[in-house]
């Protein structure tokens, strides 16, 4: 993997214009968190967007669970997220057929392609379903450009995840097979060595994001398993996701402060800075 290098050095080398802006907006801000921001009404959604938006590069979040979603939900994103310059990340996690997540992701009443730079899916349903939302975000009449990505779910944190072995490794081979619309994984590390039917691209740099990130917490009741951020960058992680670490902790501006200032410096000791 490419984990050794600088956030800035991948910038200038990635062939994705997603993944370029993904690095850059980690160097300009020195953060590599996404905060994952599992709230339940717009406002408190785009509150903890304005607070915490100096101090994040991307912002995830599950807009299903919102009570309230409209149009505001759509327009507020958007705009703190060009005031704050952080990326938006909707954790839909789709799982389906082709012609259906096409709907899924382009139309309907969440609106997904319109806001939501990055998307993930999981590959259970086979290679079509990457093959289908690739075409949908590279169609030439596609309004939002180059600017939208997937991640592919490769492993997942909850105790007893079936996302392992030969489902790891075919999360793998479709990065490989679709890689100008694949920014990489949603995995707990990195995914180069893991064994795979495509040979490696050359030059290839899946982005590795990992969730279940938090510093005063092993678990919760409901199977989530965490790690640290140290332990998360160290095996891998380029972005770091923290939901309840950050957004239920007593004051989440500090919060965020914190898991900032550690991902940064692991990130430092990573790359040997
Ligand atoms: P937490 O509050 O930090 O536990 O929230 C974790 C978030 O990451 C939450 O939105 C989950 O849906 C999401 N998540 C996860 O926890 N584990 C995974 O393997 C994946 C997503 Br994929």
């Amino acid at each position: 993997s490419k984990s050794h290098l600088t956030y800035s050095a991948r910038a200038t080398t990635h062939a994705n214009p997603l993944a370029r802006r993904l690095f850059e907006v980690a160097e300009a801000k020195q953060s590599n968190v996404t905060v994952s921001a599992d709230v339940t009404t717009t406002q408190e959604l785009l509150d903890l967007a304005d607070r915490l938006g100096p101090y994040i590069a991307v912002i995830k979040t599950h807009i299903d669970i919102l009570s309230d979603f409209s149009e505001e939900t759509i327009t507020g994103l958007k705009s703190l997220a060009a005031k704050h310059n952080f990326l938006i990340f909707e954790d839909r996690k789709f799982i389906d057929i082709g012609n259906t997540v096409q709907k899924q992701y382009h139309q309907g009443t969440l609106r997904i392609s319109e806001w939501s730079h990055i998307i993930n899916c999981s590959v259970l349903p086979g290679e079509g379903i990457v093959e289908a939302l690739a075409q949908t975000a590279q169609a030439p009449d596609f309004p939002y450009g180059s600017d939208r990505g997937l991640l592919i779910l490769a492993e997942m944190t909850s105790k007893g995840s079936l996302a392992t072995g030969a489902y790891t490794s075919a999360s793998v081979d479709y990065a490989r097979k679709y890689q100008s619309f694949v920014l990489g994984f949603v995995s707990t590390r990195a995914l180069g060595e893991v064994e795979s039917s495509v040979a490696p691209v050359k030059g290839e740099d899946f982005v590795v994001f990992t969730t279940g990130v938090n510093l005063s917490s092993k678990g919760d009741k409901l199977g989530q398993q965490y790690q640290t951020p140290q332990s998360a960058i160290g095996r891998g992680a380029d972005f770091i996701i923290a939901g309840r670490g950050i957004y239920a902790a007593p004051d989440p501006v500090e919060a965020a402060k914190q898991y900032q200032q550690q991902g940064w410096e692991a990130y430092l000791a990573r790359v040997g800075g």
